[in-house]
């Protein structure tokens, strides 16, 4: 079974719970990131507890060890379960998302390699591999890995092991969801579902994957 992440990137509050709720039959867990946060402010995590779904904090944590720390501290005080973090700021400072996410019983994520074109400037080859190298050391919970590169996602299986993989770039990005989700143990849909005419419906479809 591969689980069905909803990244919920719109901007008003009404719409984003909305289409939470009518995703909610249909999905394991709920993304949110920049976009909603800064528009609602944090109370949305408030507003969406209720669907009693696991809220991932898409905050992409890249920063000093205090200063991730206390991002850490003020995404698992307002109730988020989970965070992402990137890697590429060392090993100390992922760790210290990793530990803060598990002093509070929640989950830590490091981005390894990112879907867009642009990600294989940096993100890529040996980089993206020492990343999931350094996810497993600092002992975080899994990696994202990009759903456009499909083949990338079997390289860095092999360092992660039974770690989670959490896979953005399905639909809008141009990732096939059937070949993603044979690999992955997430995938993450953002547009593909919220921008649909029906989201629920559109949900529904994607929701194959968790059978
Ligand atoms: O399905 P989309 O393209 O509308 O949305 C994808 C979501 O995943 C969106 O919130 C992106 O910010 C996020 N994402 C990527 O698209 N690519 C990445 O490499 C990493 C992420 C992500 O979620 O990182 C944690």
């Amino acid at each position: 079974m591969t689980e069905l992440i909803l990244s919920l990137d719109v901007l008003d509050r009404k719409r984003a719970c909305a289409i939470a709720e009518s995703c909610a039959p249909f999905i394991d867990a709920i993304k949110v990131g920049y976009p909603l946060v800064l528009s609602t402010g944090l109370t949305i995590v408030e507003d969406l507890a209720g669907l009693a779904l696991p809220l991932i904090a898409d905050f992409k944590v890249a920063d000093i060890p205090n200063t991730n720390r206390l991002i850490c501290e003020a995404v698992f005080s307002a109730g988020f379960d989970a965070v992402i973090a990137h890697g590429f700021v060392g090993a100390d400072a992922a760790r210290t998302c990793v530990e803060v996410a598990h002093n509070h019983s929640g989950a830590a994520y490091i981005v390894a390699e990112m879907s867009h074109p642009g990600a294989t400037e940096f993100f890529h080859d040996g980089v993206a591999e020492r990343l999931a190298r350094l996810a497993v050391a600092c002992r975080a919970d899994g990696i994202i890995a990009p759903a456009t590169r499909p083949e990338r996602i079997g390289r860095l299986r092999k360092i992660v092991g039974n770690k989670a993989i959490y896979s953005p770039g399905v639909g809008a990005q141009g990732g096939d969801l059937d070949t993603v989700a044979r690999l992955v143990d997430g995938v993450i849909v953002g547009r593909s579902i919220y921008e649909a005419e029906g989201p629920a419906a559109e949900a529904e479809r994607f929701s194959r994957i968790r059978r």
